[in-house]
């Protein structure tokens, strides 16, 4: 019998429930993984906008990243952040414990809010992307990271270099269009190899969360002992899998 995989995430909350910590138990639940979970901020958003954000005080934080420790996960997923002091604290207590951790390096909002301030960032660069194993940016956020513009394969391999440079194992730039209906994922890895991950574009106005349940659902995927790779393929199926119910479930013919 084999014991269930234990994941940790964390992350920020949100009202309602697309993205954020909700959106990452929900793919744990899927995957049939435990997860133990640390809140960072509270934040009220609609489909509208994000109209308020709590965040939580690194004290908080710290305690609850130290009771989620506590379950001995494989992996940790860290999505929103915050603030200097939620990053720093939670950089703190793994800097040294030797988890793989995936890092969403989350920026904004779907609706264009910041949910990361500029002492986040700052942390960010300074020290979370040096314990990552794998960081997963979109365009914009390898662009702010990078400190470089980024629109098309190359691009994204310049900025994940300079990401990997800061001390991350692997990054994966996503969302690259690569022509008509086609999207791509590009992993670049430390060891010098670029894999290419292609995919169908589906559904585009139903992507709040997109972000997030990729990112945790590659750790749970790793916490059940999957290779990296083989995490990218089963998370970005299982996406797809999820954005297409949607788009049946919610389509209307009138
Ligand atoms: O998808 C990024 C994201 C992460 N975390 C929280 C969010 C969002 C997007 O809205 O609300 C809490």
């Amino acid at each position: 019998m084999h014991k269930i995989a234990e994941v940790c995430i964390i992350a920020g909350s949100d009202s309602i429930g697309g993205a954020g910590l909700q959106a990452d138990l929900r793919v744990a639940a899927l995957l049939g993984c435990s997860a133990s979970n640390v809140v960072t901020c509270i934040t009220a958003q609609d489909l509208k906008g994000v109209h308020a954000i709590q965040h939580l005080s690194g004290e908080i934080v710290s305690k609850q990243l130290a009771c989620a420790l506590s379950r001995k996960p494989k992996t940790v997923k860290i999505g929103m952040l915050g603030n200097s002091e939620i990053a720093l604290a939670i950089y703190d207590i793994l800097k040294d414990t030797g988890i793989p951790i995936v890092l969403d390096p989350v920026l904004i909002s779907t609706s264009n809010s910041k949910l990361a301030d500029e002492g986040a960032i700052e942390v960010l660069l300074r020290k979370l992307l040096s314990i990552s194993y794998l960081v997963t940016p979109n365009l914009f956020e390898a662009g702010t990271l990078s400190g470089s513009k980024v629109f098309d394969s190359e691009s994204a391999k310049i900025a994940a270099s300079r990401i990997l440079e800061l001390g991350a194992k692997n990054v994966l730039v996503k969302g690259i269009h690569v022509k008509k209906g086609k999207i791509m994922d590009l992993l670049i890895s430390q060891e010098g190899t670029t894999t290419e991950f292609q995919n169908e574009v589906i559904g585009v106005n139903i992507t709040h969360g997109s972000g997030c349940r990729l990112s945790s659902a590659i750790a749970c995927y790793m916490s059940i002992g999957k290779s990296l790779r083989e995490s990218i393929h089963l998370a970005s199926d299982l996406l797809r899998n999820e954005i297409a119910r949607m788009k049946i479930l919610y389509s209307t013919d009138t």
